[in-house]
C-alpha cells in the first residue's frame, strides 16, 4: 500500500476517504482537515484565546496538540469528576501532557469546590444516570472557567463519532432543540456563555488515535467506568456496522446534516437565556440547570438524614 500523497510507503489506511498515508503526511493531513474546519466554520482567529477542554483522553489531548502547533494561544481545563482511579489518572496524564509542551493548564476539582460535589455523589443522591448529571456539571464548569480566565473561545473534542451519534439520538427522539444547537460552533447567546468550537467534527475516533499515537501523545486508554452503560455507545456501535458496511456513512451523515437540514432545525423560533438568579449563569427558568441540580442533591441529602433508619 502507498502513501497517497509522496508514494512512500503508507502506514495508515482511511477507508472513509479512500485513502492510505505515510506517517509525515497522515500527520501533515490530519492538521490540514482541523485546520480546513476551523476556517471553513469560523470557528475562531490568531490572536484569540482558546480554552481547550482536555479530559486526559485521545481527543482533546491531540485538539490541544493541534491547536499549539498551529500557532494558536492555548490554555487547556481539567475538570476532575471525582471519579475514582479513573480521574487520578486522566488528571496525572492532561498535567504531563501540558509540562512537556510547556502549555499552561487550568484545573478544577470538583469535589475540591466549595459545592464539594463530585459526579458520583451528584447522580447518587439525585438517582440520576451518572452522564446526565456529568453532563450539567461539565457544562457550568467549563462556561464559569472560561468567564472567569477572559477566553473567547472554549473547544472541546469531539469527534465525528461523538457527534454521528449524538445525531442519530437526537433524530431517533426528534429532539427539536438539541437538533437545533447541534453545530460545531455555538455563538455566545449570554454575557456567560462564550463561543464554543468542536475543531475534530469532520474527524473521525480511528484518525486522533491514529494521530495521538504517531505524536507520542500519552493519553488515558481506559474509558470513564460509567460510559460502558451510556446509550451513546449503542449508537455508536450501529453506526461502526454501517460504517464497515458503507465508509464514509459517518462522515456524509454528519456532513450533510450541517449542510441542508440543521439551518432548518436552527431557523425555528427559540428562547434566549437570561441570568440565573443565584449564580448569574444563562438559565432558562429561574435557576440555572446547574443550581437547579445542586439544590435538588440538597434537598434529597436532607430528606435521607431526616429518614428513619
Ligand atoms: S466522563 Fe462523565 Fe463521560 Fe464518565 S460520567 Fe459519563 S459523561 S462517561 S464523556
Ligand atoms: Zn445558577
Amino acid at each position: 500500500m502507498k502513501c497517497v500523497r509522496c508514494r512512500g510507503r503508507a502506514e495508515v489506511q482511511l477507508r472513509a476517504h479512500n485513502a492510505a498515508y505515510c506517517r509525515p503526511c497522515f500527520v501533515f493531513v490530519f492538521r490540514r482537515q482541523v485546520e480546513r474546519a476551523i476556517d471553513s466554520e469560523a470557528m475562531f482567529s490568531h490572536g484569540e484565546r482558546l480554552l481547550i477542554a482536555v479530559s486526559g483522553g485521545k481527543d482533546s489531548l491531540a485538539l490541544w496538540d493541534v491547536l499549539a502547533d498551529l500557532g494558536h494561544d492555548t490554555t487547556g481545563l481539567y475538570v476532575g469528576l471525582g471519579i475514582g482511579a479513573y480521574s487520578e489518572l486522566s488528571h496525572a496524564k492532561v498535567v504531563a501532557f501540558a509540562e512537556r509542551r510547556g502549555l499552561p493548564l487550568r484545573v478544577v476539582m470538583l469535589d475540591e469546590h466549595a459545592d464539594g460535589l463530585g459526579v458520583p455523589t451528584v447522580a447518587g443522591r439525585t438517582r440520576r444516570p451518572p452522564c446526565s448529571a456529568c453532563g450539567t456539571m461539565k457544562r457550568h464548569w467549563f462556561d464559569a472557567a472560561a468567564i472567569e480566565g477572559g477566553f473567547d473561545v472554549l473547544a472541546t473534542g469531539h469527534n465525528l463519532d461523538d457527534e454521528a451519534a449524538r445525531l442519530l439520538g437526537n433524530v431517533i427522539h426528534w429532539e427539536m432543540d438539541h437538533l437545533a444547537r447541534q453545530r460545531p460552533v455555538l455563538a455566545a447567546t449570554h454575557p456567560r456563555f462564550v463561543r464554543k468550537v468542536k475543531p475534530l467534527f469532520l474527524t473521525s475516533e480511528y484518525e486522533t488515535a491514529v494521530y495521538a499515537f504517531m505524536r507520542g501523545i500519552d493519553y488515558v486508554v481506559d474509558e470513564c467506568p460509567n460510559a460502558a452503560g451510556a446509550t451513546q455507545l449503542v449508537y455508536k456501535d450501529v453506526l461502526n456496522r454501517l460504517e464497515a458496511a458503507s465508509p464514509g456513512s459517518k462522515l456524509a451523515f454528519v456532513k450533510e446534516f450541517q449542510r441542508t437540514a440543521q439551518p432548518a432545525f436552527a431557523a425555528a423560533p427559540r428562547d434566549t437565556p437570561h441570568d440565573c438568579e443565584r449564580c448569574g449563569m444563562p438559565a432558562y427558568g429561574t435557576l440555572c440547570a446547574y443550581c437547579r441540580l445542586v439544590d435538588e442533591v440538597e434537598r434529597k441529602t436532607a430528606a435521607h438524614a431526616g429518614a428513619p433508619a
